[in-house]
């Protein structure tokens, strides 16, 4: 009456040898598939000033707005100008480290749409009244009538992904909320 108990642990050491085989697998296709870097745009858009001013649905922003926590076309305008743009439109995180060969992904989880755009210099965007008096950069100049900022673009729940990064430094701003910034380090794979 000994196979009863053999039984069990024969079976319990296959299933120890396929998960072994199972994590050698998962080990190797994580060095082989590229990673992954995630930045997040994000923005409290008012969508009742928003919309107004821009159209139905541009801003479908799920902040409680009713209660105080989203801010207006008017104050977003009012605030860039003053020089202190509102912080609540923001790519997180503003630095960001990376191995070449790694994918960037920004991923819009504003109201609004954005842009993800490299950029030389850090300077102005496409709209004016935002800009607090920088020169539009070249890379965002034209607006969406550049189909080179064009492709930039992220709407409300999209993302992009920036794949090639040569090794260096990079830099992204968005082309309408000039101010959302974001600086990139890209490094070969056995720097450090
Ligand atoms: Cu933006």
């Amino acid at each position: 009456m000994r196979t009863p108990t053999i039984r069990p642990l024969a079976k319990f050491g296959l299933l120890a040898g396929c998960l072994m085989f199972a994590g050698a697998t998962f080990a190797v296709a994580q060095e082989n598939s590229p990673s992954l870097a995630q930045v997040v745009a994000l923005d409290e858009c008012d969508p009742a000033t928003f919309n107004t001013a821009l159209g139905p649905d541009f801003c479908k922003n799920v902040a409680l707005a009713a209660l105080g926590y989203a801010t207006t076309l008017s104050d977003l305008f009012a605030k860039a100008a003053k020089g202190t743009p509102d912080p609540g439109w923001d790519f997180e995180p503003d630095t960001l480290r990376l191995k070449q060969g790694t994918i960037l992904s920004a991923v819009d989880q504003g109201g609004e749409p954005h842009t993800f755009t490299e950029v030389a210099q850090f300077g102005g965007g496409f709209v004016d009244g935002l800009n607090h008096g920088e020169a539009v950069v070249p890379e965002c100049t034209g607006g969406f009538s550049n189909l080179a900022v064009a492709k930039t673009r992220i709407l409300q729940g999209s993302h992009i992904e920036v794949t090639g990064l040569s090794k260096g430094e990079h830099r992204f701003q968005c082309c309408i909320h000039p101010w959302m910034r974001v600086t990139v380090q890209v490094k070969t794979r056995g720097e450090k």
